[in-house]
């Protein structure tokens, strides 16, 4: 399976993998994603309201205006598929985004908006964390970071939880549009360092508004999930 449009597909053997991983491949092929068609599908705010079905799912985590929402818009060509704005705190259910009828794309509020009330921010968090601990389905997480600044104790926080978890994971660092092209690797370096990121984990700078990064991040997001779901399936 290549879960970028058809038309962009590299097969295994193109970019000069080894047998074991073109075999991967192979097996995966047995359905084409088409991410044209991506969907909406539900907002939930509790368990008993998640999709049905086994599903893998990955999910997006950051800070509220980070991107999340128009990194899924741009990743799927799709302007309105995912509600944005500038005013933080947006998204404010779990919203669900069925690709293709073959994963989702999970859509959470983000943290750390200071203008909420207590009451909802604690609300908030715990429609995250009882999501994060408890979803089976979830296999990847995407974890965002504004590449212009430093990262918040709430990053960090978050992060020691997705070690903690073992979940697989990869950052972005959004809007790099807003700085210049000769700072971008820099800004890389010090995120990581700021978060303590490991070597093995990547880290992409991404722009929703130009595009960039979006390829990288489409054959990063086949290799993670598609090879978690090949492995589960031998
Ligand atoms: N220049 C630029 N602006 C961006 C980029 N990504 C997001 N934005 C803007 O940042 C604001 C917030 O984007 P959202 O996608 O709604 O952020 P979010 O993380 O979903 O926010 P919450 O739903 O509040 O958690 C919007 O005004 C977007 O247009 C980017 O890559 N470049
Ligand atoms: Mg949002």
């Amino acid at each position: 399976m290549d879960i970028r449009k058809s038309g962009q597909t590299e097969t295994g053997r193109s970019r000069g993998m080894d047998d074991s991983r073109s075999r991967q491949m192979d097996i995966s092929r047995s359905r084409q994603m088409d991410i044209s068609r991506s969907r909406y599908e539900l907002t939930a705010v509790k368990p008993d309201q998640y999709p049905a079905g086994d599903m893998p799912e990955i999910a997006l985590v950051g800070r509220s205006n980070v991107g999340k929402s128009s990194l899924i818009n741009s990743l799927m060509k799709r302007k309105g598929l995912a509600r944005t704005s500038s005013a933080p705190g947006k998204t404010r259910g779990i919203n669900f985004f069925n690709i293709d009828d073959t994963m989702y794309f999970v859509d959470l509020p983000g943290y750390g908006y200071a203008k909420v009330s207590k009451q909802e921010k604690a609300s908030w968090a715990k429609m995250i964390e009882t999501y994060l601990n408890t979803r089976r389905q979830l296999k990847l997480v995407i974890m965002l970071v504004d590449i212009r600044h430093a990262p918040t104790d709430d990053d960090k926080l978050m992060y020691r939880w997705i070690l903690d978890r073992g979940i697989a994971h990869m950052f972005i660092a959004t809007k790099a549009d807003k700085i210049s092209r000769g700072r971008i690797q820099g800004r890389l370096s010090e995120i990581r360092k700021e978060l303590g990121i490991k070597p093995d984990a990547s880290l992409t700078a991404y722009s929703s508004e130009t595009g960039q990064g979006r390829e990288q991040i489409w054959s990063e997001l086949e290799k993670a999930v598609l090879e978690q779901t090949v492995n589960e399936q031998i």
